[in-house]
């Protein structure tokens, strides 16, 4: 399918952009190699990633939860940013403050890319915090084992990761609500958009004038290989890999 037309509208409507925000999900590392939940119908060695990747996951068994993170952590070491990282990164470039990255992924791959404005809405694979004086730590990217313990008090600690039934940290989601409040055009990469709160902030972008009437709806673009859950939202849909497209409209923008 012919994606120009589609790619030469999100590049008029970036050109005439004051403010970008930016919302991806697993979808914009998929070509680094990195696995996406649902393609794996949210199973990782049989076990459902609600499972893994929760309290009582936690609680049953946090030996069970540090292998799968560890085996994460190990894969994302071994991977790097793609193309479509990169024409992220330059487009931070052309906008400064007024470019927004808010990401559910938690593999680092944007900061890697380039990317320093960047809203980690579910934690990071690098980081973990500590289970009894909440010390968060830059532990890299390297297998911790199964049972770390915290340098400062000596407890265990957990992978900095907000899990399903756990809030979102507070100041990033401020920030990224903010970025939806104050953006013209809102992207929305790779994501299957069914992980609430993030997903929310496209309906936001949309809405925010039944909030604060004076606010137009930001123009929404989409670039997936399918159409998410949130496609009624959507002004102009690119389906074809991101790691393809987003150069594509990089260098349209810069075209002039
Ligand atoms: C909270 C960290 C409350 C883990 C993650 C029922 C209805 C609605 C909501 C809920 C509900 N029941 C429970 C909830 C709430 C729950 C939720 O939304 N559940 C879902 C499953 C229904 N949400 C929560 O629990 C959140 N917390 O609500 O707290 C609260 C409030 C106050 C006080 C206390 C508590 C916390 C959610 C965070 C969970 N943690 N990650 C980890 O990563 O280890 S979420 C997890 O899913 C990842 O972060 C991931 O980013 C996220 C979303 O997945 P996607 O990124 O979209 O990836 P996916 O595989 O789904 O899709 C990939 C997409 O890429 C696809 O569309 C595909 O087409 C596309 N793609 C593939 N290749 C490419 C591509 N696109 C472009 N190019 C390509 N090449
Ligand atoms: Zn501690």
């Amino acid at each position: 399918m012919d994606l120009s037309p589609y790619i030469a509208e999100a590049i008029k409507l970036l050109r005439e952009a004051k403010s970008v925000a930016v919302l991806t999900g697993a979808g914009v590392s998929a070509e680094s190699g990195v696995p996406t939940f649902r393609a794996s119908d949210g199973l990782w060695e049989g076990h459902r990633i609600e499972d893994v990747a929760s309290p009582d996951g936690w609680e049953r068994d946090s030996n069970l939860v540090w292998t799968f993170y560890n085996l994460r952590r190990t894969n994302v070491s071994e991977v790097q940013p793609n193309p479509g990282h990169y024409a992220l990164a330059e487009m931070e470039k052309i906008w400064g403050e007024d470019f927004n990255l808010i990401t559910q992924n938690v593999d680092g791959l944007h900061q890697r890319a380039g990317n320093t404005r960047v809203w980690e809405l579910h934690g990071a694979l690098n980081r973990t915090e500590c289970t009894g004086c909440g010390d968060i730590v830059d532990q890299g990217l390297t297998d911790l084992g199964t049972d770390p313990r915290c340098k400062k008090c000596g407890d265990l600690v957990r992978p900095n990761i907000v899990w399903f039934g756990e809030s979102l940290p507070h100041e990033v989601w401020k920030k990224a609500q903010e970025a939806t409040f104050l953006c013209d055009v809102f992207l929305v990469i790779g994501t299957s958009a069914v992980v609430y709160p993030a997903a929310g902030l496209v309906r936001l972008a949309k809405q925010r004038g039944d909030i604060v009437g004076e606010l137009q709806p930001a123009k929404v673009i989409e670039i997936n290989i399918t159409p998410s859950d949130v496609v009624t939202y959507v002004d102009v849909g690119i389906y074809g890999p991101s790691g393809e497209v987003l150069p594509k409209i990089l260098e349209g923008i810069r075209k002039g």
